[in-house]
């Protein structure tokens, strides 16, 4: 039978198919060659041997968090608490760039700021959808309804950034477990464990673990330049010019003269001397 991954938990693989869930296990050549199913991961298995035998192509997959056949992802990114960083922005935005997923922005704890900061980090916000970015709000539910129809949309971001809270706003019956920020860590111990699908207004939502430690070392420089969507703006005098050290870059230029945000590009800097 044809199924989709719904939840991993230890060695237990949640498939579904036709609404009935199925608790089964990866057949044991994955092992040796090194494949590892993942939550979205279409496959085929056995309803009597509770057996996964075989992951049918992706569309794209990632290692952190394990997903795969991702459309969307919405980067929840809260104010404060754990604090506002653009640099991990720009990191999930590039990781999402780097395998093709589109991103929603949405920020969170708007409430615990003051009017100014909230000003500040929107009007920041603006250069971000000027790129083709969407960003919302976590209390702008009706608009994030519609941006999830008929999509697979995961939800990413640090531990204790809000992921769980949005989606049991969005639907009360997803039921996940919320966290308690720790103030003394300005971080939270991770609540959410295992990422978990839900289908959801003819799409489908996933909630995973936060994170932030990620970095680029297995993915190749050229691909990390091509997704920073506004250098493809200029055209650099040198044609593999890399925006790095290059004298007559037209893109430093640009970061001297504001039209590229100096984060961003402080971002890409550090992107790039990660990649291989
Ligand atoms: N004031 C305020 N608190 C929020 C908001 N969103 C979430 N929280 C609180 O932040 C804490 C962490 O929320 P979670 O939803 O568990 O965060 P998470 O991103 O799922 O965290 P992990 O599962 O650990 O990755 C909880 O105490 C929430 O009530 C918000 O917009 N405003
Ligand atoms: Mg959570
Ligand atoms: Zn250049």
């Amino acid at each position: 039978m044809r199924g989709q991954i719904v939840k991993i938990s230890s060695n237990r693989h949640t498939v579904e198919c036709d609404g009935i869930k199925y608790n089964t296990v990866p057949r044991g050549k994955f092992r040796k060659d090194k494949l590892i199913p993942k939550v979205g991961d279409y496959v085929l298995f056995d309803e009597k041997r509770l057996v996964i035998d075989e992951i049918l192509e992706r569309k794209n997959t990632f290692d952190r968090p394990m997903v795969s056949n991702i459309d969307q992802a919405f980067i929840v990114t809260s104010l404060v608490n754990p604090n506002f960083s653009l640099g991990l922005l720009d990191r999930l935005i590039t990781l999402m760039e780097l395998h093709n997923v589109s991103v929603v922005i949405c920020l969170t704890k708007i409430d615990l700021v003051l009017e100014n900061t909230y000003k500040e980090i929107r009007n920041l916000m603006k250069y971000y959808e000027k790129l083709g970015y969407k960003v919302v709000t976590n209390q702008d539910i009706d608009k994030i309804k519609e941006l999830i129809k008929n999509k697979t949309n995961v939800f990413v971001g640090q531990t204790g950034a809000g992921k769980s809270t949005l989606l049991n706003k969005l639907n009360p019956g997803f039921n996940l477990e919320v966290g308690e920020v720790s103030l003394a860590l300005g971080r939270g111990r991770h609540t959410t464990r295992n990422v978990t699908l839900f289908p959801f207004l003819d799409g489908k939502v996933m909630d995973t673990p936060g994170f932030s430690a990620l970095d680029f070392s297995s993915y190749k420089k050229e691909d990390i330049k091509k997704s920073f969507r506004e250098f493809s703006l200029y055209s650099c005098p040198f044609k593999d010019c890399s925006h790095t050290k290059e004298e007559e870059c037209i893109v430093k230029k640009a970061v001297e003269d504001k039209e590229i945000l100096e984060s961003r590009y402080n971002s890409y800097l550090k992107f790039y001397e990660e990649g291989r």
